[in-house]
């Protein structure tokens, strides 16, 4: 098939998924088309089968805002009718949802149709595309999708709580190469980062709010005062200053390495020992899923999508949003002791392996053909 795919060409869970999803279906022998405003960030390699197209929003002083849907669904109805595009399947609903819509009727017009996927992920549901100002558009492109995916049973469950949604949801879950992680590394340099007898302790999100990165700290700061250990917080976003703030007051900034984005998450996680991904909210938690893989057992908040993924007493434990205390105490009860950890550390690997992708892929090929077969 001949597939576009729609997403966030940054650092976040969307367009990751969407773009691990596009080199597999690659690797499967499917064209595929990146339609975005930058080259994904994973995206390293273009092959005969994988290409990447940029929209570009021109800069016009009298817009205040520039039309970036414009620009999208224009950009798609180019590249449909240039490669013979046969299905388009855009992350996040907002608005790739929107534009992707505009660009089927403008297509149907001259006679091509083509099928819209729509992937749900997450705070395109839960936090923006139920605010008022969204509601009306989001629900709107969702139903009029062919088809649409949500990326767990929790977030399938909330668009339906939260959205008027007469389409079917099919929940096809976020996934993980095994095979790339069994790959990894000999050496991943630890030494560099720690003391032999010190624990490293992770968290890798885009510092927003719903991550709850106070919580990350007082965890660790609990962790700390019991076992030798450094904090390593990867990513960026606006709550890295009152973070590195809380880290001065607790007296703890040089056990803590802030590493901004980065390129290096495999080799990050390869010399981790334990993930805490405390949010708020998370519709899944593929980095809590992408850790363990890594044999990084975690230890997270028990909200949204979370539980699907973790499983309590055995890849981790979970606790309630905001029990820093129950957190460090399971935490404690992992690294205290070698045997404990490493028993951790497989059942982690384990419990990821339910996740490989090549059992989830095959599932949205199944909605590619079904929604081909509507037309
Ligand atoms: O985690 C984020 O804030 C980024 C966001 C995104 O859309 O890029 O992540 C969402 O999608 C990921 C991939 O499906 C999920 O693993 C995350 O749980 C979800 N984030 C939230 O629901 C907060």
């Amino acid at each position: 098939m001949k597939i576009g795919i729609v997403c966030y060409p940054t650092f976040g869970g969307s367009g990751v998924v969407a773009t691990e999803l596009g080199i597999e279906l690659s690797k499967r022998g499917h064209e595929v088309h990146f339609i975005t405003y930058k080259q994904p960030v994973r995206l390293e390699l273009l092959s005969n089968n994988v290409h990447f197209h940029e929209v570009n929003v021109p800069k016009y002083p009298l817009f205040h805002y520039q039309p970036y849907e414009l620009a999208l669904s224009s950009k798609l109805v180019d590249m449909v009718k240039l490669h013979g595009i046969e299905v388009l399947h855009v992350h996040y609903a907002i608005p790739h949802a929107y534009a992707a819509y505009m660009a089927k009727k403008m297509l149907q017009e001259e006679g091509i149709h083509v099928p819209i996927v729509t992937t749900l992920h997450g705070t395109d549901i839960t936090l923006v595309g139920s605010h008022p100002f969204y509601k009306t558009a989001v629900t709107f492109s969702i139903n009029k999708s062919d088809a649409v995916t949500a990326v767990s049973e929790s977030l399938k469950k909330d668009t339906l709580r939260l959205f008027d949604i007469k389409n079917d949801i099919h929940v096809v879950t976020n996934f993980i190469d095994i095979g790339k992680q069994k790959e990894a590394f000999t050496d991943c340099q630890r030494a560099m980062m720690a003391q032999d007898n010190e624990l490293i302790i992770t968290h890798i999100s885009n510092l927003r709010k719903v991550k709850r990165i106070p919580d990350v700290i007082k965890v660790f700061y609990k962790i700390q005062q019991q076992l030798p250990a450094k904090l390593m917080l990867v990513g960026e976003g606006p709550e890295k200053k009152a973070a590195e703030t809380l880290c001065e007051e607790l007296g703890i900034s040089n056990q803590v390495v802030f590493l901004g984005n980065s390129n290096e998450i495999d080799r990050i996680l390869c010399f981790s020992d334990l993930f805490i991904l405390p949010s708020e909210t998370e519709s899944f938690g593929l980095a809590a899923l992408e850790a363990m893989a890594a044999g990084v057992p975690v230890i997270s908040s028990n909200s949204g999508g979370i539980p699907e993924v973790n499983k309590h007493g055995v890849s981790g434990y979970l606790s309630p949003v905001g029990d820093v205390d129950d957190m460090a105490k399971n935490a404690l009860s992992i690294l205290k002791e070698k045997t404990t950890l490493k028993q951790f550390k497989q059942q982690a690997k384990a419990q990821a392996a339910l996740f490989d992708i090549h059992e989830i892929v095959p599932q949205y090929e199944t909605i590619y053909k079904e929604a081909l077969s509507k037309y």
